[in-house]
């Protein structure tokens, strides 16, 4: 198996993660970013979108981050990462697509304004309304939190790892985070994950904008 993309990459992370849980062997090729790369014909005829990740798994190439993951958790992780019970694996599809469509929405634009710019280049009060709007959306998945360890119920499965993967910069960016004690359990559980420290609590500091 192949997956190409930088590991700098949050949605990268998501892909990297998978592979660690289920104990793939993989090769990673760096693309993206300041590795470039991803403009050649040869990367466009993979992944038309020209971005990362992209994996390739025998005849199968697929992009989009958590495609990636439900497909590994599908092919590779029946009763590990694609829970057994449809019910239960629907709530993981749930929210992964609450990652990509909404806080996604908040959260990337947050890490684009508190370490991406230079620091001449941020505005305070964008970082205030991005900060609020990440808030809000992370106490709803601290309420979810409330009475469950994982987020699909009681064991971890694929609906932990896109929004697992942004908690590392949220923990991390120089920012003043609201009390959400479920959320920080639940990132304390994530932290004692192997895979978890290996494919997403890496330095980020490559992309940190300077003047
Ligand atoms: N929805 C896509 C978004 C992919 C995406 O935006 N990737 C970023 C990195 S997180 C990218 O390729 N940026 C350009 C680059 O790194 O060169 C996914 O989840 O895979």
């Amino acid at each position: 198996m192949r997956l190409w993309g930088r590991a700098t990459s949050v949605n990268v992370q998501k892909a990297l993660w998978a592979l660690e849980e289920l104990g793939l062997a993989y090769e990673r090729i760096d693309a993206g970013g300041a590795y470039g790369g991803t403009d050649t014909p040869e990367y466009r005829s993979m992944n038309p979108n020209r971005l990362v990740p992209t994996l390739q798994d025998g005849g199968l190439v697929l992009w989009e981050s958590n495609a990636i993951v439900r497909y590994l958790a599908d092919a590779y992780g029946r009763g590990r990462l694609r829970p057994d019970d449809p019910k239960a694996a629907a709530i993981a599809d749930q929210w992964m697509d609450w990652q990509q469509t909404t806080l996604a929405g908040c959260m990337n634009p947050l890490f684009w304004e508190m370490v991406r710019k230079p620091p001449s280049q941020r505005s305070p009060e964008r970082g205030k309304e991005l900060l609020e709007q990440c808030c809000k959306q992370l106490g709803v998945l601290d309420a979810l939190l409330a009475d469950r360890e994982w987020i699909a119920g009681d064991a971890f499965s694929m609906g932990d790892i896109p929004a697992g993967s942004m908690l590392w910069r949220w923990y991390t960016m120089d920012i003043e985070r609201p009390d959400l004690p479920h959320l920080a359990r639940w990132y304390a559980r994530l932290s004692a994950r192997p895979a978890y420290k290996a494919a997403v609590m890496t330095s980020y500091e490559a992309l940190r904008g300077k003047d």
